[in-house]
């Protein structure tokens, strides 16, 4: 099932395997660890995060921007695994943009308790191609602010294996992340991931 929750912005309810997906972030996060990263005013970036594919998404004290090498090992980010790119590629193509075929793919990881303040993404170089995100573990309000930081967001519940699409004039609203909580349903899951497959080159 397909949703349009803001204007081109859709839900895919349910859409990815999130087992085999768990399974292909593991072998990510062994050649390129979770790291928090410095941001430009000194404070480190609340959520552990790393990348896979061509170029990775950075914070230093210098700013943000993708970069072709892990700075931590000086060598590329690790391939792509083919299950994500493909997964992404449909996903983009069900709801209308058809020949994505994303460059980077930033992998965050949320503890209970952490959350992603209001902000927009604008380090990718064409506006035009979408970015795809996957949620995998727990349940997550996803926030939307549109074209100002501030004001009511739209507040959406996004669960594992949802994947939403984001195009033409929602690539530049603000969003957010709200605080994780746990899931009662699912006492045991510690964290939430989510994938975000961009092309950025
Ligand atoms: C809407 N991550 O990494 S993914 C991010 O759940 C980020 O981890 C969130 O925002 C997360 O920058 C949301 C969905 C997403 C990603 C990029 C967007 C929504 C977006 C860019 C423009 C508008
Ligand atoms: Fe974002």
């Amino acid at each position: 099932p397909q949703e349009e929750i803001y204007p081109e912005v859709f839900v895919l309810a349910d859409f990815a395997d999130t087992g085999s997906l768990r399974e292909a972030v593991s072998s990510v996060i062994r050649k390129a660890p979770f790291r928090k990263m410095m941001t430009p005013i000194g404070h480190y970036t609340g959520i552990p995060l790393t990348n896979c594919g061509k170029f990775g998404w950075v914070s230093d004290i210098h700013g943000y921007r993708y970069l072709s090498k892990d700075p931590q090992t000086n060598g590329p980010w690790p391939a792509m695994p083919e299950i994500f790119s493909t997964l992404a590629s449909s996903a983009a193509e069900q709801v209308g943009y058809p020949g994505f075929k994303p460059d980077a793919c930033l992998i965050n990881c949320y503890e209970l308790g952490t959350k992603l303040n209001a902000h927009q993404d604008k380090n990718e170089k064409d506006f035009s191609w979408p970015i795809v995100s996957v949620s995998i573990g727990l349940p997550a309000v996803f926030q939307i602010f549109g074209k100002k930081r501030e004001g009511k967001p739209f507040n959406y519940q996004l669960h594992d294996g949802d994947v939403m699409v984001w195009g033409g004039k929602s690539r530049l609203i603000y969003h957010g992340v709200k605080t994780i909580k746990p899931d009662n349903q699912n006492p045991s899951l510690q964290q939430r991931i989510n994938l975000t497959f961009r092309k950025a080159g």
